[in-house]
């Protein structure tokens, strides 16, 4: 150890000897805090998961059949019925997207089980599918298994069925005691005859003897992801998750376990937002015994002050790297065909941004209540699949030399970047924090795509900031640039043509290493058109840069060359779906589609009322706006009115709805509204019962256009949505925009 004054310093050796997390009590230096950083590793099962970069989430239950994102619990297992499932239907299409494993919903936050459980009858054994006999992971275990796919399970800590149900063992107060995992019933003996005895309640009981049965019984499970989400609490249940971990590492140690577990950390949001700089090596603030896995949600995670803040107070340093988790669709379970799809090159982007980005894309895709994929989502995931292996199939760097000005010594030279194996590495000496990489190719070759990998399994992850520079008009010329590198990071440039590129590290923890170098070409796609409508109802759609004619449809057909083409604003007053995309005639390419669902145009709209409003910059009539930037606050600065809140809008006539929709604000958490009643009038000061009243399924973390149909059309010219709670516990609540359904858009 160089310096007497971290003489406490504990490391923890972890899994195979692999330093994973380390202590220190005692002040360090920068110098010395960095060192320590550089120290922690991946564990193998950690580099394994990384290794698979593009996984398939699948969320599948009684919500496809209910269109609810989150259950009750209160749920029928009868209307269970994927009539046509076929998983190895699901396998083709992961396989042809180039996933590598899918971690399927066995049990979501209401409870329904998708597998033949012994420990509750809310599950596939009470559904008419298969006569009571069907079991969802069995099947997709067995299509994984023929097409080379790997399997995790989801399995909901939340369970509103076991809240619900008067037997129900979640919150039942019951007492902590030893008891025996997994728990015998009789007639149905496990095959696997190992035991494990824990203290713990009736539910923690049964959560673990849920995962002895899916974690001994389906063949090798390599992840078991814990969701934080909690849409409901009961009697102060809390969980044993420490012997939970204990229960998983004892049965599957090849196993990641994800978000509210030690070796996967939740990317923030469900959006597929990524950040610039992905750190691997986080600070906890606590030792990773204590901790409970709650992930940060700042921007820049490997900040030195929050490594020194960490260890001052006790925590450590630790490998927990990120997994960028979002869905296809809008929502993560499969709702009708109206739902929105989102089309290739925005999944395509975040592919770039997520394994491009030192993640792993966990890309959601829910079947449909046959038990499918969807067309339009499995065209998605083939057109993925097609373009990333079109794309890197040819290394253009293959066949490259490669030099540098700095290197540690033999075994580290240059040319480990390119010798195809990503454990040996080029390494300047230690203390060379800036360094140089130059590539020089067989010929000049044409390329958009730059990747490059840092060897983290034994160096930890170092780069902080790095460009690229291509040789072009006999000079170097700026073609990229970044932050951080780790496992992987793609770089999306301009088409270039050169014969040589220059890695510029900028700058790095200790020294850099870079284990592999590629450049490929990737086609260029055209971009999606955006579409937006006036106040008054006009629609206008555009292209960035302008330029490739556009097409569009009102009836909602897919636009081709043979539809309407935009040439300049058109009305759309009562509504109505318009989809556009754009069109090369040239290279006789379209872009992915732009799709936009309008209710009346509001021109004619009033706010009568809000009971409260943060003036002047979130007032309420910037609900009926347009616009999803500006939104509507009650008051929070100075005092602020409790639940619940109102508002109250004048449609300018009577019309006929057949339903309302609400976006909340797209970000921060502040006034989003958690449970609603919404009512109809032809009078602003006479209210008959709500229409409709309920709750917005994981809102928060998921901040997309909640749609809510009426029983039967309702005929009024007043609107008034009543908040009853908020999400987040605080007493506001806010709207970006209110808006009716109407028979033009169903
Ligand atoms: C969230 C859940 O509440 C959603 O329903 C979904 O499962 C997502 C992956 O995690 O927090």
């Amino acid at each position: 150890m160089k310096n007497q004054r971290c003489s406490l310093i504990v490391l923890c050796l972890l899994s195979m000897g692999h330093v994973q997390a380390i202590d220190a009590k005692e002040t360090m230096t920068d110098e010395q805090i960095i060192q320590q950083a550089v120290q922690v590793m991946p564990t193998p099962r950690q580099l394994m998961w990384q290794e698979g970069e593009f996984l398939c989430f699948i969320h599948f239950g009684v919500n496809t059949f209910s269109g609810r994102e989150w259950g009750t619990g209160k749920e029928d297992p009868a209307i269970f019925t994927p009539e046509k499932l076929d998983t190895d239907q699901w396998c083709r299409v992961m396989k042809a997207a180039g996933m590598t494993k899918t971690i399927l919903t066995v049990k979501h936050h209401d409870g329904f089980c998708l597998w033949q459980s012994r420990y509750t009858d809310h599950s596939v054994a009470s559904s008419p599918w298969r006569g009571g006999k069907g079991d969802v992971l069995r099947d997709m275990v067995k299509s994984c298994k023929k097409y080379g796919l790997q399997v995790g399970v989801y399995l909901s800590p939340a369970d509103l069925y076991q809240i619900e149900n008067a037997e129900g063992l979640y919150g039942n107060l019951s007492e902590y005691s030893e008891r025996v995992i997994p728990r015998s019933v009789p007639g149905r003996p496990f095959k696997d005859k190992r035991s494990f005895t824990f203290r713990c309640d009736d539910y923690n009981e049964y959560f673990m003897n849920q995962l002895f049965e899916l974690l001994t019984e389906y063949g090798p499970i390599h992840e078991v992801w814990f969701d934080g989400a909690h849409p409901k609490r009961k009697g102060g249940q809390t969980y044993t998750r420490p012997d939970w971990i204990k229960l998983i590492r004892a049965l599957v140690p090849d196993a990641v376990i994800s978000i509210g577990g030690p070796d996967v950390r939740w990317c923030g949001n469900e959006g597929g937002g990524t950040r610039l700089a992905e750190w691997n090596v986080i600070s906890l603030s606590t030792t990773p015994e204590q901790f409970e896995w709650r992930a940060p949600k700042g921007q820049n995670l490997g900040k030195l002050s929050d490594y020194r803040k960490s260890l001052e107070q006790g925590g450590c340093l630790y490998w927990w790297p990120a997994e960028t988790n979002t869905s296809i669709r809008h929502g993560w379970f499969w709702r009708d065909e109206k739902q929105p799809v989102r089309g290739t090159d925005e999944m395509l982007d975040i592919w770039y941004k997520s394994v491009g980005g030192n993640t792993v894309f966990l890309l959601n895709v829910p079947p449909n209540t046959d038990g499918l994929f969807p067309k339009r989502d499995s065209q998605v995931l083939e057109e993925m699949g097609t373009i990333i292996k079109k794309t890197f199939t040819e290394n253009l760097a293959k066949g490259a030399t490669a030099q540098a000005f700095a290197e540690k010594g033999p075994g580290f030279g240059a040319s480990k970047s390119l010798d195809g194996d990503t454990t040996t590495c080029w390494m300047p000496p230690e203390g060379t924090a800036r360094a140089d990489l130059i590539i020089t190719l067989t010929g000049a070759k044409t390329f958009n795509r730059i990747m490059f990998q840092e060897q983290i399994r034994d160096y930890s992850q170092r780069i902080a900031s790095f460009s690229v520079d291509a040789w072009l008009d006999e000079k170097w010329q700026e073609i990229a640039s970044g932050q951080t590198v780790g496992y992987k990071r793609i770089c999306i440039i301009k088409t270039v043509t050169s014969d040589r590129i220059r890695i510029r590290v900028l700058d790095s923890r200790v020294c850099p290493t870079i284990s592999e170098v590629g450049l490929y070409f990737g086609p260029i796609r055209l971009s999606v058109p955006a579409i937006g409508r006036s106040q008054d109802g006009l629609v206008s759609i555009q292209c960035d840069p302008a330029g490739p004619q556009i097409f569009y449809t009102l009836d909602d057909s897919q636009p081709t060359r043979d539809s309407l083409c935009f040439t300049e604003p058109f009305s759309l007053l009562e509504g109505g779906t318009v989809r556009a995309r754009a069109f090369d005639p040239k290279s006789d390419r379209y872009s992915d589609i732009d799709e936009v669902v309008y209710g009346p145009a509001k021109s004619g709209w009033r706010v009568v009322r809000a009971d409260s409003e943060q003036f002047p910059g979130e007032r309420a009539d910037y609900t009926i706006d347009g616009d999803p930037s500006s939104i509507w606050h009650t008051q929070w600065s100075g005092a602020s009115p409790d639940y619940p809140h109102e508002i109250v809008i004048d449609l300018g006539k009577t019309q006929t709805l057949t339903g309302f929709t609400y976006l909340p604000r797209q970000r921060g958490d502040g006034g989003v509204i958690g449970e609603y009643a919404f009512y109809v009038s032809h009078d602003p000061n006479t209210w008959k019962e709500p229409v409709v009243k309920g709750q917005f399924g994981n809102i928060l973390n998921n901040p997309i256009l909640q749609r809510v149909p009426f029983k039967m059309p309702v005929s009024g010219r007043y609107i008034r949505l009543e908040a009853l709670a908020s999400c987040n516990g605080k007493p506001w609540a806010g709207a970006a925009e209110i808006d009716v359904i109407t028979d033009a858009v169903k």
